[in-house]
């Protein structure tokens, strides 16, 4: 099934300059970006993203994270575009990514793990909501 899903390079990647390198992996594969802008994400726009993440301890650490510089959004698209935009993102801590997954083979902090991508195609739905309006989607 062709699905959108909805992806963020964070603040880290971006500093990092690996961006390219990440877009390869998800072109390389077969998917392709459907939309794409280097954006400073909104504190209303992170505290949205992270809704159910609201009561958790970390939420303030999440939302200064995600908005301290600028991240790469991009809405990707392809045969099941969430599942497996989730599976080459690998585990959320990224003690436990397998090596050959963007956080395992990119990151060491469950903070500055990377990468978002959308966990199910009604997530997704709402989660490109918030960083694109409907024609920036090709
Ligand atoms: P996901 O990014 O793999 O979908 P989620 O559980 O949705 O993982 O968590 C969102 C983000 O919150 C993670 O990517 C990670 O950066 C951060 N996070 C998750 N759990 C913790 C925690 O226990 N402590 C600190 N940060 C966390």
């Amino acid at each position: 099934m062709l699905e959108n899903t909805l992806v963020l390079l964070k603040p880290d990647a971006v500093k990092r300059s690996i961006s390219g390198e990440i877009i390869a992996r998800f072109e390389r594969r077969g998917l392709t970006v459907a939309a794409m802008k280097l954006m400073k994400v909104s504190r209303e726009q992170a505290k949205k993203h992270y809704d159910e993440h609201r009561e958790k301890p970390f939420f303030g650490e999440l939302v200064d994270f995600i908005t301290s510089s600028p991240v790469v959004a991009m809405v990707i698209r392809g045969e099941n575009a969430v599942k497996m935009v989730r599976s080459m993102m690998g585990a959320t801590n990224p003690l436990d990514s397998a090596p050959g997954t963007i956080r395992g083979d990119y990151a060491t902090e469950m903070s500055k793990n990377v990468i978002h991508g959308s966990d199910s195609p009604a997530s997704a739905e709402r989660e490109m909501n918030i960083f694109f309006t409907k024609d920036e989607i090709f």
